[in-house]
């Protein structure tokens, strides 16, 4: 057997909200040793092509969902070759499927679905729309169950919660919207949240005694994760944080000024 045969690389990150240079901080970071990239949602719809192109340059799939700052893009918007949306629509990467759930952007399904249904009251639409999620979530779980759920992942924004009634077997979920990795056993099952690559931190320069609003600056502390799979082994995970030098920085704590520079 070759060296590294039966292992998977997965590269899993989430929530980037439009911020670009966030993306070109992890691709200089990262090499082209990956089998797949894995957003989990919340890309924004102001650079999103541009951060797709980023992601395909590293030359393996990159699989997607949406999540709730993706109401503008449309499910079956075309990113590029080597983009793949996840929402019920699983990639199979070594021995591995994946596949997962979006709970954001121009759905035509749920287009569709309402139309059928007909006039809804305006206060009947979220009851509706959770019969419609119930409705994909079940189909989710009839895709998984032909995929094979022991070697499935699943992916979406939020945590997806009761796992065990229609996604059991499944080993590991990935998760993004609580920008705070975590990564936690509960029934048998792992849920990862991988965290957000858009991360910014409020920070005035050290050197100051007092400051005002116009000292205030930007530094970007993403993290994301990497995910080994060995066939004999399992999954191995692990986090990894921007974790930029703020030496020449205080911290401001509590205040959040999103128009403030960036710092490079
Ligand atoms: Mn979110």
């Amino acid at each position: 057997m070759l060296p590294g045969a039966g292992m998977t690389r997965l590269l899993a990150c989430s929530d980037i909200h439009n911020n670009i240079k966030a993306v070109r901080q992890l691709r200089a970071r990262e090499g082209n040793d990956y089998d797949a990239v894995i957003v989990a949602g919340d890309l924004g719809s102001e650079s999103t092509s541009e951060i797709f192109t980023l992601f395909q340059s590293f030359e393996c799939p990159v699989l997607y969902v949406f999540g709730n700052w993706d109401h503008r893009l449309e499910h079956d918007r075309n990113f590029g070759e080597r983009c793949h949306h996840l929402h019920l629509s699983p990639a199979r990467i070594g021995g591995l499927s994946i596949i997962g759930e979006s709970i954001d952007g121009i759905d035509y399904e749920w287009e569709a679905f309402r139309s059928q249904i007909g006039d809804v009251e305006p206060a009947h639409v979220p009851t509706v729309q959770n019969a419609f999620r119930r409705r994909q979530r079940e189909k989710l779980g009839a895709i998984v169950e032909a995929e094979g759920p022991e070697h499935t992942i699943v992916v979406s924004h939020y945590r997806i919660t009761k796992t065990q009634s229609l996604l059991s077997g499944v080993p590991l979920f990935l998760f993004g919207h609580i920008h705070r990795f975590e990564d936690r056993m509960f029934r048998g099952q792992r849920f990862v949240n991988v965290s957000a690559l858009d991360n910014k931190v409020m920070v005035a320069p050290r050197t100051l005694q007092r400051t005002t609003r116009d000292d205030y600056r930007l530094v970007n502390d993403g993290s994301y994760v990497v995910i080994t799979h060995d066939v004999d082994t399992g999954f191995a995970i692990e986090p990894i944080r921007f974790d930029p030098d703020f030496s020449n920085w205080t911290r401001i704590e509590g205040i959040v000024r999103a128009s403030a520079p960036e710092v490079e």
